[in-house]
């Protein structure tokens, strides 16, 4: 019988930008609300990030559950592993790492994986485990380990009404007084088909979203609990169905409650001069823009279906609402160079955009960029605490990782983040804009700091594969001379004198 059940979001493996800001994904605070409801048991959250796992707590549930992500994977599996080695208590794991490599956890030793969504998965299992009978292949979207081996049932379709779940309850959470932005999720999936987001293959493409009145009645608790808090949206596209967005912010309006809040949204918001309103007059104080890149080819690449003139006016009329602009871009595509990568920070710097994310591109499983990268031998890194977007993990097409890593990624971040644009700010007295841009120097200092390690590898490396390179031409060289002067044609069939072929692929000299 399950009476009790710990769940657990792992650490992040390192430090980002916003590190300070602790966000728990919703998945486990909605699951937990769910077993209550469902089953009416016992439920504890760990969210290492606030709080540390009280093992005692771990030790005496009947069930455990492991949510991860790419980048907090290693820190799931040595907690699985643990789990495994001291106790029988059977381990689950879900989210969206898991989701597309549901072998890798059974290897680890996870008993369930669940895949995709797991809300309904997860009332058909402790319904069996409480002896409700069934058999577990008659569970979609399960995979699991018996003495058979390992079963991959058929995937579940997604839930269909989001207001039949319960609220996710923060509270279950240890030391969730800690947590000063409260999230709040209103929709699920998103119309767009971005080629290394793994949203879509996770959530869908139809845009499901919860009743108006349910968040409403979500919006009122939270606030009055803590009131001083601001709300963060989570969904992943804000405004993809800017009428029910309307209809959200005008009952906000109506009924007062108007937190300071931020969202994440493309760059079409802009489009609809109600919405802004709406926006501003509910207190949005941040939005989270996904504008990638400023090359076209690369906003093609990745079918971001959005321009760069496109990108340029929505930072000019977000501003214009006295709304900040947090802009997130994406380097390192096929498309990418030193030019292209440097003309995407400059405009980062020119545009007045308020804070920056500037990540590595990172092949995520679940997306097509992984699938493409794997099948063509591009990844070379295995640790997935690597997988954060602040680490190249794949060879780009034109530079070497190493120069992808110096120019992207967190060295593009430390000039947008630079002492003396902290300064400008300042002297023009924006004290808040300087404080955070400030943070985000030393953070990245930090960043550097415990990354030394990895930063000279792919260096070394780079170095190695120049050289070899170079060698080749050389060789090359040499060979055409030989040829000449014994008067082979070049297409001749002189004996070939390729050497020990390295990792790159580039053949070494001899
Ligand atoms: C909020 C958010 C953040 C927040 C907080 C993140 C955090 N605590 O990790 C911030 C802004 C800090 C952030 C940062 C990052 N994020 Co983020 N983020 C999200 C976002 C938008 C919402 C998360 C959420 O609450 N979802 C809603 C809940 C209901 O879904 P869920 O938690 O996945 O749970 C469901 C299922 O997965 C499953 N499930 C999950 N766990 C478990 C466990 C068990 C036992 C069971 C049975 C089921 C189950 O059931 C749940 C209910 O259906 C998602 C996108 C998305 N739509 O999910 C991206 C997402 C999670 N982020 C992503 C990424 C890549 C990142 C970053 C690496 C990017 C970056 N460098 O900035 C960092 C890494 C942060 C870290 N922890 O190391 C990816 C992860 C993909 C992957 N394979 O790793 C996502 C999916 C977006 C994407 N583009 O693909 N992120
Ligand atoms: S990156 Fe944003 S717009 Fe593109 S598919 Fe993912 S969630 Fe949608």
């Amino acid at each position: 019988m399950i009476n009790k059940v710990v769940l657990i979001e792992p650490k992040s493996p390192g430090f980002h930008v916003f590190s300070k800001f602790k966000l728990p994904r919703l998945g486990l605070p909605l699951l937990g609300a769910l077993l209550e409801r469902e089953f009416g048991v016992e439920v504890k959250i760990y969210f290492q990030e606030i709080a540390r796992i009280d093992w005692g707590e771990v030790m005496s549930a009947d069930l455990v559950g492991i949510s991860t992500i790419t980048p907090t994977a290693p820190v799931a599996y040595s907690l699985l592993d643990r789990i495994k080695k001291e106790s029988e208590i059977p381990v689950m794991m879900g989210g969206p790492h898991v989701s597309f490599l549901a072998d890798e956890a059974l290897e680890r030793g996870a008993d369930y994986v669940f895949r995709g969504e797991g809300e309904e998965a997860l009332v058909e299992l402790v319904r069996q485990l409480n002896g409700g009978g069934g058999d577990l292949s008659s569970i979609a979207g399960l995979s699991y380990r018996d003495d058979d081996g390992f079963h991959h049932n058929p995937d579940r379709g997604r839930i269909a009404h989001l207001s039949s779940l319960p609220r996710p309850d923060l509270t279950l959470i240890e030391g969730f007084e800690k947590l000063r932005i409260i999230p709040v999720m209103t929709s699920r999936g998103c119309p767009y088909d971005c080629k290394f987001c793994s949203v879509t293959s996770m959530f869908g493409r139809r845009y499901r979203f919860r009743d108006t009145d349910d968040v409403m009645a979500e919006l009122e608790e939270l606030t009055a609990r803590s009131p001083r808090a601001s709300v963060f949206f989570y969904d992943d596209n804000f405004t993809a169905s800017p009428a029910h967005t309307k209809e959200l912010l005008r009952k906000m309006k109506e009924k007062g409650i108007t937190p300071n809040w931020h969202a994440q949204a493309r760059v079409d918001v802009v489009e609809d001069e109600e919405l802004m309103t709406l926006m501003k007059e509910t207190n949005c104080v941040n939005l989270f823009l996904g504008l990638e890149s400023i090359n076209p080819a690369t906003l093609e690449a990745y079918r971001k279906a959005q321009t760069v003139a496109d990108i340029e006016r929505a930072v000019e009329v977000i501003h214009k609402y006295k709304i900040r602009v947090h802009g997130m871009f994406v380097l390192g595509s096929d498309e990418d160079d030193k030019e292209t990568i440097r003309e995407t920070v400059q405009f980062a710097k020119r545009s007045g955009i308020d804070t920056v994310q500037f990540l590595v591109l990172t092949p995520l499983p679940g997306t097509e960029t992984f699938d493409e990268l794997k099948r063509d031998g591009r990844i070379f890194v295995d640790d997935w605490g690597k997988f954060s977007g602040h680490h190249v993990v794949f060879k780009p097409a034109k530079m070497s990782p190493f120069q992808l890593q110096k120019w992207s990624g967190l060295a593009a971040m430390r000039k947008f983040y630079s002492i003396p644009q902290c300064m400008k700010l300042g002297v023009s007295f924006r004290w808040k804009d300087m404080a955070i841009r400030m943070y985000a120097h030393r953070t990245l200092n930090k960043w550097k700091a415990s990354n030394k390690y990895f930063v000279s590898e792919l260096k070394h490396r780079y170095k190695a594969e120049r050289q070899e390179r170079k060698a080749e031409r050389a060789h090359r060289k040499q060979e055409r001379k030989d040829r000449e002067v014994v008067g082979i044609s070049p297409e001749g069939t002189a004996r070939p004198r390729g050497g020990v072929h390295s990792e790159s692929g580039h053949p070494t000299s001899e």
